[in-house]
């Protein structure tokens, strides 16, 4: 079976994620496209490379990400670092000649993504953003059950992200409250994640009117660049600006005549990973809660008037990605499941030559929507999109 080597570039929270979804791939899925080897990672210092190189079972470390996407052995760049680094690492890996796989948002700003898609566009590699929650497969159900007409013609979308670890004023300055590394705040982070959900299932943003708010303006700094994701830290440090969003609503006009809208917050107290949406079409709707990710909330206008309400249907083996997954619905599945099933059709898509989605196209225009949105959240004007 082919062999592809594999060199990732940061090893931390997302690193972690990713070399788990190497490893398992192919026990999930078999006969796997090809299997992925964990050849290289490369981390800012010695320690932390060898570190994660030891912890991920790579075979090497390293700390210059210039020389490994050159090396002519590497077929596969994966970008796990923070979104100021994306766009170097990506073009040059494009350049090299390698598949690409970089975590989301694809950039800091719209421009940004540009160069990175016109980078890979027309050439060899294959390019995917890691907007792993579309892979749920819930969520694949979804976006199914729309392609059979199974809700009718689709008249609102309704999504949310909504997490609560940047609540605590004295959580430390991460890099994710710093407009030159992040790019945006809340937006980026975790907006895109609803905006990919929403360009899945309903289709391309004809314009947006969006609120954004930044609630808490300084930060303890915190010592060396790890994100701490509202943990740790010392509250007593020297404050340190946040210079981004920490809250945003839009609305949402739809090229397709839907109409929808997005909230997403890090400081909603008591909510974690409330990832969620609601799709109402003249047939029907849908409902799903990441929190509650093996279930799909489903409900037809045709069901017997005596039963009408949402149902709960549980994934397992006759839905999306079943045939690799565990054998029985309830079993369920976890965070690093999507990530393996977002391995899986990245390295098939490798192996077909086809591109993926969302790859660095989606990935560019997904920045423009966050780009749009921050925008109109700062004129207070409805944005349209190109
Ligand atoms: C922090 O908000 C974060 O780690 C995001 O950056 C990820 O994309 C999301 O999956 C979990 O939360």
């Amino acid at each position: 079976m082919k062999k592809l080597n594999v060199a990732m570039i940061g090893g931390g929270f997302m690193g972690k994620a990713h070399a788990l979804a190497y490893a398992a791939m192919p026990m999930f899925f078999w006969p796997a496209p090809a299997i992925p080897v964990r050849k290289i990672v490369v981390d800012v210092t010695e320690a932390m490379a060898a570190d994660a190189s030891d912890r991920f079972g790579f075979e090497e470390a390293s700390t210059d990400w210039r020389a490994v996407v050159e090396r002519r052995d590497i077929d596969v760049v994966d970008i796990c670092t923070p979104n100021n680094s994306h766009a170097e690492i990506a073009i040059a890996a494009a350049r090299a000649g390698k598949h690409i796989i970089c975590e989301k948002p694809l950039a800091r700003t719209g421009d940004e993504a540009r160069s990175m898609y016109e980078a890979v566009k027309g050439g060899t590699s294959i390019h995917m953003v890691a907007f792993n929650y579309r892979r749920t497969p819930a969520v694949a159900l979804a976006r199914k059950l729309i392609d059979e007409d199974r809700i009718g013609e689709i008249l609102n979308f309704r999504g949310t992200y909504l997490q609560d670890w940047s609540a605590d004023p004295d959580a430390p300055l991460s890099w994710r409250f710093q407009k030159d590394i992040a790019g945006s705040g809340t937006v980026g982070d975790i907006g895109t994640h609803v905006i990919d959900f929403a360009r899945y299932l309903v289709g391309e943003f004809a314009a947006v009117s969006a609120v954004t708010k930044t609630h808490i303006h300084e930060r303890p700094k915190q010592a060396g660049g790890v994100d701490k994701l509202g943990v740790g830290g010392d509250r007593n440090a020297e404050r340190g600006k946040v210079d981004v969003d920490d809250e945003m609503l839009t609305m949402i006009r739809f090229r397709n005549g839907a109409i929808g809208s997005i909230e997403a917050t890090r400081n909603g107290w008591g909510r974690n990973n409330f990832l969620t949406f609601e799709v109402h079409g003249t047939k029907g709707s849908l409902a799903f809660n990441y929190e509650r990710r093996d279930e799909l909330q489903v409900m037809f206008k045709d069901d017997a008037a005596d039963a009408r309400g949402f149902r709960t249907v549980y994934t397992g083996p006759a839905q999306p990605y079943g045939e690799g997954l565990w054998p029985i619905p309830a079993l369920g599945i976890g965070y690093g499941e999507t990530k393996i099933i977002e391995c899986y059709d990245f390295f098939q898509a490798i192996t077909t030559g086809e591109q993926p989605s969302p790859n660095f196209e989606d990935g560019w225009r997904i920045s423009m929507i966050a780009d749009a949105i921050l925008k109109s959240g700062k004129t207070g004007e409805w944005v349209e999109l190109e």
